[in-house]
């Protein structure tokens, strides 16, 4: 049985946001509003079709994706790149590689006990994000 990833979930930790977004070139004053931001993630899994939607309310960001099939996403309304990118599982994580412009760019999301984890990395800088599901 795979994990399941599916539900509404809101995030209560944040670590290293900042210097995930510097990383990315985003400029000050749409960091002073990102930080503020309470992201919640709706996520869809069906075998291997995910569907990964983030809620804010400056910004919202969809990614729909297929495990082991590359595409290009456009990270539109973030840093506005194109990322060849690709998702696979290891073990019970997902592993997100967003080939690009920016060198060691991606990120992994498991469960932990009631909780989703997901770590944002860009270059040298890793940001950590924790969510629990919405009651
Ligand atoms: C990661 C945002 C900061 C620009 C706006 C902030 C709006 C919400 O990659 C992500 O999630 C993956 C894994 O769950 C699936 O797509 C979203 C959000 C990082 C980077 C850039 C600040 C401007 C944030 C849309």
């Amino acid at each position: 049985m795979p994990v399941d990833f599916s539900g509404t979930w809101d995030i209560v930790g944040n670590v290293n946001f900042e210097g995930y977004m510097i990383s990315l070139g985003i400029d000050f004053a749409t960091r002073k509003i990102a930080s503020l931001l309470k992201p919640r993630k709706v996520i869809e899994q069906e075998g291997d079709c995910f569907t990964i939607k983030t809620f804010t309310t400056f910004r919202n960001y969809d990614l729909s994706f297929k495990i082991g099939e590359e595409f290009i996403e456009v990270t539109k309304g973030m840093d506005n790149r194109s990322c060849q990118t690709v998702v696979n599982w290891e073990n019970d994580k997902l592993v997100c590689v967003q080939r690009g412009e920016k060198k060691n760019r991606g990120w992994s999301h498991w469960i932990q006990g009631d909780e989703l984890h997901l770590e944002l990395t860009c270059e040298d800088q890793v940001c950590k994000q924790v969510y629990k599901k919405s009651l």
